[in-house]
């Protein structure tokens, strides 16, 4: 069987993250230096990639004055111009910085909770102004790690607040942007709120505008609670609540390993893609894996590029086949 050439068609898109990743791990120091994120527009392009996301403060770091977040947003931008690439997402970094400690929207200090907030919302419009169709919102430190940490009723309708705040404020800009929650079960936290696809479809039900809120599972996250991410992913669709996807590996109940797709649970990868082509998904094909912690960036591009012929392979096949319900 012929390996595909990744085309722009496929739709394939990585996160910045995960191609500039420098290779730190909870006990280990960085193993690669910083990536410039125009080297990896490049590179990305350069692999048939379509689309890329990122996180605030991938791009902009923490705390950058006005005048050196213009600087980077317009090189940034003639990057995105120079390569063709769009951005496809979004997200928001609410766990990196120690006032994040206790999360973002469900910490138990209102002042972080109102930061948490306004952070979001300057990069929506950043997002909005990149033409982003999707807001992602993973988080991470929106949990505990002691039982009496956390009033979970209290931290759950602060939760629902920040995203009835978000959707009145996506909507009050009029901007083209639907909000996609991503669940995880634990880690960084010992237990984060939201923990599964269906935590999360219940919760959103709950919303103000819920018909703009939906998920963006990662098959890793899924498996660390020893589920079927494919089931998940079905029952997202069954929903019509599939706004994105996060694709990469994950060998069962453990930590998140971040694999690149198609690594790990192969079959499970496979009826994952089965699943989402079947059920008409025609969004962005997202990759969100860390690179192995190779001494170079040469180890990045062959683990990015690695992952898209499975993806393509499988689609290749039921394109033949046609499969899915009838
Ligand atoms: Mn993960």
């Amino acid at each position: 069987m012929t390996i595909p050439t990744p085309t722009r068609n496929d739709k394939f898109s990585f996160g910045l993250w995960t191609v500039a990743y420098p290779g730190r791990d909870p006990f280990g120091e960085p193993t690669r230096g910083d990536m410039d994120p125009i080297y990896a527009l490049e590179n990305l392009a350069r692999l048939g990639a379509y689309g890329v996301n990122f996180h605030d403060d991938d791009l902009i770091p923490f705390g950058s004055d006005d005048s050196t977040r213009t600087n980077i947003i317009e090189r940034w931008k003639k990057g995105l111009a120079d390569t063709g690439l769009a951005v496809t997402t979004a997200t928001t970094n609410l766990f990196t910085h120690p006032v994040f400690k206790d999360g973002g929207f469900t910490s138990n200090d209102r002042e972080v909770r109102r930061f948490a907030i306004r952070k979001v919302m300057r990069n929506i419009d950043l997002a909005a102004e990149l033409g982003a169709k999707v807001y992602v919102c993973w988080g991470g430190r929106e949990g505990a790690e002691s039982g009496a940490a956390k009033d979970v009723a209290a931290a759950l309708d602060r939760y629902r607040e920040a995203f009835n705040v978000l959707g009145e404020f996506v909507h009050d800009k009029g901007y083209d942007m639907k909000f996609a929650i991503e669940p995880k079960p634990n880690e960084p936290r010992g237990d984060i709120l939201l923990p599964t696809i269906g935590h999360a479809l219940a919760f959103i039900n709950t919303l103000d505008r819920s018909e703009n809120v939906g998920v963006n599972p990662e098959i890793g996250h899924e498996e660390m609670a020893g589920l079927n991410a494919a089931h998940g992913y079905a029952q997202a669709m069954w929903q019509g609540k599939l706004f994105h996807i996060d694709l990469n590996g994950q060998t069962g109940p453990r930590y998140d390993q971040d694999f690149r797709f198609g690594a790990g649970n192969v079959r499970g990868a496979f009826w994952v893609v089965d699943t989402i082509l079947a059920g008409g998904y025609d969004g962005p094909v997202h990759f969100d894996f860390k690179t192995p912690r190779t001494e170079d960036d040469k180890g990045v591009w062959v683990a990015a590029e690695a992952q898209t012929p499975l993806s393509s392979s499988v689609r290749g096949v039921l394109k033949s086949k046609c499969t899915g319900p009838s």
